[in-house]
């Protein structure tokens, strides 16, 4: 499960960073937007950065680097810190930063604040914006101040929970470094992350350790550690920079089952757990299934030998149940049944996907050689439509010229069967962005509503039954539009959705962009019980976008999705043929 940190995305986030740190220094905005320039260049890039470990000429080479920045890199690749990145934070109080971060204020706001009433993080905002109406700092006015009041009103109601995209990859990175330490024998995470849950409150991490003190003390020394919340002899908590708590605790290795299972959760399941137990004669904790002997001592204080605890699968079984996936431990279901939930390996076919025809980073050839690399049997070409004018949406011409091209893709390459699709917007009534014709000569119609995402539920029904409905469209993409702590998106209803998903045999998608995952796992369920078709799709901009299926999956898993629902895990000449079938 555990992927290798990815270094251009890190050096991405400190370009970026450098930039923001250097114009609140005050620094000449030539050096800002170089800094920047570097960032938006490495964020393009697709090929593999550590290749130019040792070759500073060869990034200078790139449009964009300079010699003090291939330097940089360099330096970063080879040991893993950057000099001037670290000077440069040095200079600028932690919390600033985190001004920044506040909607709609930009570096000479924050540089002013900072200056001249001695804003130093977002309480000292609070606290100046309370006391004295910020009126020290020069070109304040009410109304640019009742919008902080706002931004950082909001950023405390949607910012207290991390999304899974966020959370998953650093719970990897302190995974690899706490196993890295010798005598760690077994390590995992738990909690709402294990479950798959789209956002997360903090990371729940567990260890089995010959040394549970020294593992301790080195996970206080994990990089990005803001602050130690709590340090006892087998558990920590700790706060990264960016806010998020994880807890690490160290478990006896007899009874690491039971102690995944039990801060796994959820706590609702949990609770059920427990009364099964007790059902069957026997107490559940987080040390393991004990037979009931009616005394008050815990169990494990009393040296009483557990029925089953090293493992998950062995509590399941002594309670007489089947092996509960992470994911369904939300107890919204029976527990004598797990269906056979859809993995990775199952995905077959990427139906939703970008190039450089509108707003992707990948030429077509690079779109289609990525997809074959990944074991793809088929992969759907579906730049933008005419009115997303911002993504470079395709007119009629160009499309027509662009079905050409990927046809011809198509016949010149072997191994994978490269379709011509379109991501067609859904307007805001439900009529689609081409005409029927032109759809018509699609083999994949993805239909995604992208603007007025916030009008009313009815109105967002109508039009969405409209797009499935239509005999021409194969798959609504992102059918709620909802972005992650940042937007809500549509709020349509899901069971009339669903029930003509189903009826008109078009699939609904799960978007597996971590900052989206739209459907949400409760609208998987419902479209699962249905029966209606469900896509998993990346909506893959970049290569490593790929990598985005796995939230997907999990999300898929979460509403019980199993690999017969999904058209993605489809055989070639299944996955053809029902596309074929909206095309008669
Ligand atoms: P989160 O962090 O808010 O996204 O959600 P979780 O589920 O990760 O919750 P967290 O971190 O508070 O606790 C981790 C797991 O530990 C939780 O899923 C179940 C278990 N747990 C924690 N507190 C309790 C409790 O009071 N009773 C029971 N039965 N289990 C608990
Ligand atoms: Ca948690
Ligand atoms: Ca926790
Ligand atoms: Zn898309």
């Amino acid at each position: 499960m555990s992927t290798p940190p990815d270094p251009r995305k890190e050096l991405v986030a400190l370009f970026d960073e450098m930039g923001s740190i250097l114009e609140l220094l005050g620094a000449n905005g030539f050096k800002v937007n170089a800094s920047r320039k570097v960032a938006r260049v490495l964020e393009d890039m697709t090929g593999d950065i550590t290749a130019y470990r040792d070759d500073p000429k060869g990034l200078q080479a790139l449009d964009g680097i300079g010699k003090s920045s291939a330097q940089k890199i360099c330096q970063y690749l080879q040991t893993g810190e950057m000099v001037e990145y670290d000077q440069l934070l040095e200079q600028v109080p932690e919390g600033l930063l985190a001004v920044l971060e506040i909607p709609g204020l930009g570096p000479k706001t924050v540089r002013a604040m900072w200056e001249h009433a001695g804003v130093e993080s977002i309480e000292d905002l609070e606290r100046a914006i309370a006391e004295s109406g910020l009126d020290d700092v020069p070109r304040m006015g009410a109304k640019t101040i009742s919008n902080i009041t706002d931004s950082i009103e909001f950023m405390k109601k949607s910012g207290d929970r991390t999304p899974l995209g966020t959370a998953l990859p650093l719970a990897e990175k302190i995974i690899e470094h706490l196993g890295a330490r010798p005598g760690v024998t077994r390590i995992a995470w738990a909690g709402s992350l294990r479950r798959g849950r789209d956002t997360i409150g903090d990371i729940d991490i567990l260890a089995c350790c010959e040394d549970p003190p020294g593992l301790i003390e080195h996970f206080q020394a994990t990089k990005g550690v803001e602050k130690v919340l709590l340090a006892g002899d087998t558990k920590c908590s700790i706060r990264l920079e960016r806010g998020i708590q994880v807890d690490l605790r160290v478990v006896p290795e007899p009874a690491f089952g039971a102690a995944l299972m039990y801060f796994t959760g959820s706590k609702e399941h949990n609770v059920t757990l427990r009364e099964r137990a007790i059902k069957a004669g026997m107490r559940l904790n987080e040390y393991g299934l004990f037979p009931d002997d009616g005394e008050d001592e815990p169990p494990q204080a009393r040296g009483v030998q557990p029925v089953a605890a090293a493992t998950e699968e062995s509590i399941y079984a002594a309670l007489n149940l089947p092996m509960r996936p992470p994911e369904l431990r939300e107890d919204r279901d029976d527990l004598e049944s797990v269906p056979d939930l859809v993995t990775v390996e199952d995905i077959k076919a990427e139906l939703h996907a970008h190039t450089t025809a509108s707003d992707g980073h990948l030429s077509l050839e690079e779109l289609v050689a990525v997809a074959k690399a990944r074991g793809f049997h088929t992969i759907a070409v579906t730049d933008h439509s005419r009115s997303s004018v911002q993504a470079n949406g395709l007119d009629e011409n160009r499309l027509l010229a662009h079905i050409d091209a990927i046809h011809q893709c198509n016949e010149d390459t072997k191994g994978i069967t490269v379709l011509a699709g379109s991501e067609v917007d859904i307007l805001s009534d439900g009529r689609l962005d081409y005409d029927d014709d032109l759809l018509a000569k699609l083999d994949v119609v993805v239909a995604s509503p992208h603007v007025a995402l916030s009008q009313d539920p009815k109105k967002a029904t109508t039009r969405l039954l409209a797009a499935i409905a239509h005999p021409l469209v194969h798959i609504i993409g992102h059918p709620t539009g909802r972005i992650i702590n940042r937007r809500p998106g549509l709020s349509p209803d899901i069971d009339a959705l669903v029930a003509a998903a189903a009826e008109h045999d078009t699939a609904l998608e799960i978007n597996a962009n971590p900052q989206r995952l739209d459907l949400r796992d409760v609208h998987v369920r419902a479209a699962v019980d249905a029966g209606c078709r469900i896509a998993i799709d990346t909506d893959a901009h970049a290569e490593s976008h790929f990598d985005f299926l796995r939230y997907g999956v999990i999300t898929a898993r979460r509403g019980r999705c199993t690999a017969a629902d999904c058209v993605n895990c489809l055989p070639a000449k299944a996955l053809h043929a029902w596309l074929k079938s909206k095309r008669t």
